[in-house]
């Protein structure tokens, strides 16, 4: 058994392979999320998770990471940063012609990327407790999809403190980067949370398009962008089409106007660089594509996930949402006669020939809140470019 200062050496020792392969910033905390479990069941409680049954599925599980590795003593959150370069928020989210793809999903999915990098951190770990003569120890890499409560874990490892937004945030790093973790049942110390420096500040919350915010710190997933465009599966609810403007996938709005985002780094990773088919891209462009376009272009990339279908039916929104032409009612009734279209997808092209319709006279409209976010880009964010 290594004593407390061996375990403090082995601990600045991850901290140094971590960056070294390839994390911008690493903290180590312990499993109890017991005071997480109320907020939790709540959040539950309220459906705030709509369609996302596994959010439900693990019960408290999510808040005990040591029934789901039992054994586990520790958690080493990491950071990655996503931030790509030539990021053109506002350029995007100005022009209701193109689409506004979420910048975290612009390049390679992360999921595997950073699982492999955590599990090489592990392993590392390993060697090294063999080389001291110590049992193997026992560690399992999690990113995103499992059972775990990512945000409270990287809060108490002192990753960042949470936001207004729910989202985890740095003073230096801003909130850009995905979270991941190794749980090991090693007894490494651990680090302290950093303060939550939100203070008065409300701005994620006042610019959210759908009031997803419903109130500091908590998010109703039903409202937001993110899930309406990605995980939800049907019809998304007519009240939500006009306020989702040109957002195809994901939404970035909570972190656009955080001011802690201003001085955010790009990420070090080639792999997070939007890739040049979604780069800008023309939303009459996306439409088109057939469903074997849609899998070859997104190859390896998060999108691909959501399938050709969601992806027609948030390309629909987002076409009835922009200003009047000639040439999106023709790729509308185009698609909407083909014979690989579902019904579902038929719905929101008939709904998007109908705003097409509305507008036919009318100025272009971005929306109120779009507008301000879209100020705020312009005013302050240095990394839009
Ligand atoms: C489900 C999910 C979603 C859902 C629900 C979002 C939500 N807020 O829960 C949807 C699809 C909407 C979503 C959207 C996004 N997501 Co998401 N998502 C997740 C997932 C899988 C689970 C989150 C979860 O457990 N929610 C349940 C609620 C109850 O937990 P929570 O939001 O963390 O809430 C806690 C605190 O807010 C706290 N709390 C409550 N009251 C108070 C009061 C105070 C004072 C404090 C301090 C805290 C506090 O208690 C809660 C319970 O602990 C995680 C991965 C994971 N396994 O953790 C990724 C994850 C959170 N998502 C991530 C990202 C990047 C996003 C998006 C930015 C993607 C995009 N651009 O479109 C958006 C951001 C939307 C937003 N503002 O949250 C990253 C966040 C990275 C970061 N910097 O924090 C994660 C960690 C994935 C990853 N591995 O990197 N997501
Ligand atoms: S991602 Fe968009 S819709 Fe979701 S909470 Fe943030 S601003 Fe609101
Ligand atoms: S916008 Fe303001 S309130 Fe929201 S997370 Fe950033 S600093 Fe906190």
């Amino acid at each position: 058994m290594l004593n407390s200062s061996q375990l403090k050496i082995l601990a600045d020792n991850i901290k140094s392979w971590a960056k070294e392969i390839g994390f911008a910033h690493v903290g180590i905390c312990d499993t109890d999320l017991a005071d997480e479990e109320p907020k939790l069941q709540e959040w539950l409680d309220k459906g705030y998770h709509g369609e996302m049954h596994y959010m439900a599925n693990h019960g408290m599980m999510r808040a005990r990471p040591h029934e789901l590795q039992p054994g586990c003593l520790r958690v080493i959150s990491v950071r990655m940063d996503y931030l790509p370069p030539e990021a053109g928020f506002a350029t995007n989210l100005k022009d209701p012609n193109l689409g506004y793809i979420s910048r975290y999903a612009g390049g390679r999915d992360y999921h595997k990327m950073m699982r492999n990098r955590i599990k090489k951190l592990g392993d590392r770990i390993a060697s090294h407790l063999q080389e001291l003569g110590e049992a193997m120890p026992e560690y399992r890499p999690f990113v995103d999809s499992a059972p775990i409560l990512e945000r409270p874990l990287a809060d108490k490892a002192g990753i960042g403190w949470t936001g207004k937004h729910s989202l985890i945030l740095s003073r230096n790093a801003g909130s850009w980067f995905f979270l991941g973790e190794l749980l090991i049942n090693v007894p490494l110390p651990v680090d302290e949370p950093v303060n939550n420096e939100c203070g008065k500040c409300v701005a994620c919350i006042k610019s959210c398009p759908t009031n997803a915010i419903v109130e500091p710190y908590v998010v109703d997933g039903r409202r937001c962008i993110s899930y309406l465009t990605i995980e939800h599966q049907g019809s998304i609810p007519e009240e939500f089409r006009p306020l989702i403007g040109n957002r195809i996938y994901g939404c970035d709005d909570c972190q656009l106007v955080c001011p802690v985002n201003s001085e955010a780094p790009l990420t070090e990773e080639w792999d997070f660089h939007i890739r040049d088919a979604i780069k800008l891209p023309k939303l009459v462009d996306l439409f088109q594509w057939t469903d074997q376009e849609f899998l070859t272009r997104m190859q390896g990339s998060a999108i691909r996930r959501i399938g050709h279908s969601l992806w027609l039916r948030n390309i629909a929104i987002a076409l009835g949402n922009a200003p009047f032409s000639e040439e999106i009612i023709q790729v509308l009734k185009l698609k909407r006669d083909a014979h690989d279209v579902s019904e579902m997808v038929r719905e929101h092209i008939d709904w998007a020939l109908e705003q097409q319709n509305i507008k036919r006279e009318s100025e272009l409209d971005i929306n109120r809140k779009t507008l301000r976010v879209i100020k705020a880009v312009e005013r302050g964010l240095q990394r839009d470019r």
